[in-house]
């Protein structure tokens, strides 16, 4: 009996090694830094399908001089940039594209990055929001430091987003820039002279900038945020697009307490293990976000 056991004990560990998205070592590296690059996050099949829905929807956006399209709360589904028009299309955010494309739902639903998520704050997981952040060739647009749980307050702070590269992304193309360590650090205040603008104050921005690293990679790679992590990302000035799908998860313990920016038909949908209908909490203070009157944060981020 006795080799038999060991084969059992050696095959378990195999098992368990092929089941794992993510080694102990990047386990740690995430929750050290708050955040984790992975290449191959997307198939090419998944990353083929997210840039042909993409491309129809900067052609349709050729057709249009101001933002457009409806979500679930009756604001404009695509959003763009000042100075969009037919020949330099600047189409800089879809809302939840989820709701609208079978290949962006289908990525929501698997990818490797997911299962890492899920090893990350598992093994119970929530969908939680989308939208897609592209910066055209030339683009102004600039995404100020912000930390997303600001935007979005829940009962605890075990919220990834997902950011699939969907071109490669180099320093040259406005990549994004993340502040190692910074999600053990403050929860700093978005609101300025009593205006939500989204973003840290001027000090804060300008020390976070001295300490941000760049994530670059070739199309198809994921970065892996927790939500309290300082970040954001400069104009893109080269001549190659900068296009990002974005997917944000939950642990299915983290209770919303604020109303959703992003809102989605799939808002809460259990992408991995199971309900258990069970709130966790950690003590945290803050001042309720503000929703955009328009289309997305670029708006608010555009006052500060
Ligand atoms: O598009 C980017 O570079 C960053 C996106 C981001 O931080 C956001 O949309 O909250």
């Amino acid at each position: 009996m006795a080799p038999a056991t060991s084969i059992a004990i050696a095959d378990t560990k195999l098992y368990s090694l092929a089941m794992d998205a993510l080694s102990q070592e990047q386990v740690d590296a995430y929750w050290e830094n708050g955040f984790l690059v992975l290449t191959d996050a997307l198939t090419a099949d998944q990353l083929h399908a997210l840039n042909a829905d993409f491309d129809i929807w900067i052609e349709e956006s050729t057709n249009e001089v101001a933002a457009y399209g409806q979500t679930l709360d009756g604001r404009p589904r695509f959003d763009l940039e000042p100075g969009h028009s037919a020949e330099h299309p600047a189409l800089r955010r879809v809302t939840s594209p989820v709701d609208i494309s079978s290949a962006y739902l289908e990525v929501m639903r698997n990818s490797r990055a997911l299962d890492a998520v899920a090893q990350l704050i598992g093994p119970n997981v929530e969908f939680n929001n989308s939208k897609v952040n592209s910066k055209q060739p030339g683009a102004a647009t600039e995404v100020k430091y912000h930390q997303d749980f600001l935007f979005q307050p829940h009962s605890n702070e075990d919220l990834i987003a997902v950011l699939f590269f969907l071109d490669d992304v180099t320093l040259e193309n406005g990549p994004l820039e993340v502040v190692p360590g910074s999600h053990r650090g403050p929860m700093y205040d978005h609101w300025h002279k009593g205006v939500f603008t989204g973003t840290v104050a001027d000090d804060i921005a300008k020390d976070a900038a001295t300490k941000s690293l760049p994530c670059t990679g070739p199309a198809g790679t994921a970065c892996l945020m927790h939500t309290r992590l300082l970040h954001a990302s400069a104009p893109n000035r080269s001549t190659r697009p900068r296009t990002l799908f974005i997917a944000e998860y939950r642990a299915e313990d983290s209770i919303s307490l604020s109303p959703q920016s992003l809102p989605s038909i799939y808002d809460g949908e259990v992408v991995r293990g199971e309900r258990t209908g069970r709130i966790r909490t950690t003590p945290f203070e803050m001042f309720e976000p503000e929703i955009p009157k328009g289309a997305s944060f670029f708006e608010q981020q555009a006052v500060s």
